[in-house]
């Protein structure tokens, strides 16, 4: 740490700054909110963001402005407990395929009960009026499903829709791990949710996973990336194939990555188990994985196809390329310096986020920030110059270009 501010320190007083090697750099698009820990839009939506605010509120974020509307779309903060910067509240938010028809999308959050603590709930919502421009949805609830637990850890986080089906990364629960090889227990699973009953049930999907906090679909290939949060020492990306039929066990916890962590356990090392496509250690301060995208965008094509993701302690960030089978095609990227050279602007990441035209976003504990090429970079995009246009903040030494 005390590296980089001498490194800020110096680059500080320079008149130019040459474009760095991976040409990316961040520009805040929203402020002002509580606690955001995840951002979604709706599929084709180019102009808003919609963000969740952990306490159980989504605020629509104009991105032709860069302001957060006053009234949130959605208000659930009632049935959440009030935030304590714990691993509870409104933690996952997807669309509808049909959304711009339907108005439909899914959150899923921890709502708060007395004993036992806490209930996983999956529910969908309406929005009112043509979806396209709604602003506030219809508070009326479906609970598609409900999980009751006692502990407040490792309940994951995300929702996501790929073809009809809605997918649910449930965590080991934080109070007994090995339920996360239990077939009978939705612990430590990613769920799947047929979309087109009208009342659906959850079948397991995958399992052996401790705390699948963000995972996200290629949305080219369809392909699965999981970010699994490890425990003492290891946090991994597993990556699955578009064409996986399910039923895959992703080891936890007879292994927290590919050690094994259950030296007794005789399906250690075994071939059943997938092992995770990287892995990093708990060294330099890093702490846990928050699972990103594959860029899909236009703006940035030296990153696209790559798969970005962070680390919540450090605020680190890389890119990576999955090699199709178990592994990566080259040691990752990493883009911190580009993401956080020299300002601190990124504080503790809780997501990155997909915008509705495939352009990424880094969500910390307060702002959202677009990716953007770096300004001034022979990848200058349009999404870039928009932004310089409309006078975005660039931290530090930016500002002079
Ligand atoms: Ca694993």
């Amino acid at each position: 740490m005390l590296a980089r501010l001498l490194f800020a320190a110096l680059v500080s007083v320079l008149p130019a700054v040459p474009v760095l090697a991976d040409g990316l750099s961040l520009v805040r698009v929203a402020s002002g909110l509580q606690s955001p820990v995840y951002a979604a839009a709706p599929p084709g939506e180019n102009g808003r963001l919609f963000v969740l605010e952990q306490a159980g509120r989504i605020r629509i974020v104009d991105l032709a402005t860069s302001t957060v509307l006053p009234t949130p779309f959605l208000d659930i903060s009632s049935a959440i407990k009030p935030p304590s910067y714990d691993e509870t509240g409104l933690l996952g938010l997807v669309f509808a395929s049909d959304y711009a028809t339907s108005g439909k999308f899914y959150v899923y959050y921890l709502a708060n009960r007395p004993n036992p603590l806490l209930e996983l709930r999956l529910s969908s919502f309406t929005a009112q009026g043509p979806p396209a421009t709604s602003t506030i949805a219809n508070p009326t609830e479906n609970v598609i499903f409900r999980l009751k637990k006692q502990s407040l850890n490792h309940h994951g986080g995300t929702i996501a829709i790929r073809g009809d089906f809605l997918y649910l990364a449930v965590g080991d629960g934080g109070f007994d791990s090995t339920l996360a090889q239990n077939d009978a227990s939705p612990f430590g699973k990613i769920l799947r949710f047929d979309l087109r009953s009208p009342t659906p049930t959850p079948e397991v999907w995958a399992k052996g996973l401790r705390n699948p906090y963000r995972f996200s679909f290629d949305r080219e290939t369809g392909d699965l990336y999981i970010g699994d949060v490890g425990e003492y020492a290891l946090e991994e990306i597993d990556v699955e194939p578009a064409a996986s039929t399910g039923g895959r066990n992703y080891g936890w916890p007879i292994e927290e990555g590919g050690t094994c962590s259950d030296a007794g356990n005789p399906l250690c090392g075994d071939v059943s188990l997938v092992r995770p496509v990287y892995e990093y250690p708990h060294t330099e301060d890093r702490c846990a994985v928050i699972g990103g995208y594959v860029y899909r965008g236009a703006a940035i094509p030296q990153l696209f196809g790559r798969y970005l993701f962070a680390d919540y302690c450090s605020s680190r960030t890389w890119s990576l390329v999955w090699d199709g089978a178990g592994g990566v095609v080259s040691t990752p990227i990493e883009h911190s310096q580009d993401l956080d050279f020299g300002v601190g602007r990124l504080g503790l990441p809780t997501a990155i986020a997909e915008g509705g035209a495939g352009d990424l976003y880094f969500v910390d504990y307060a702002d959202v920030y677009r990716l953007i090429p770096e300004p001034g970079s022979a990848l200058l995009g349009a999404a870039a110059i928009a932004c310089l246009a409309a006078r975005c903040r660039f931290a530090g030494v930016r500002v002079a270009r």
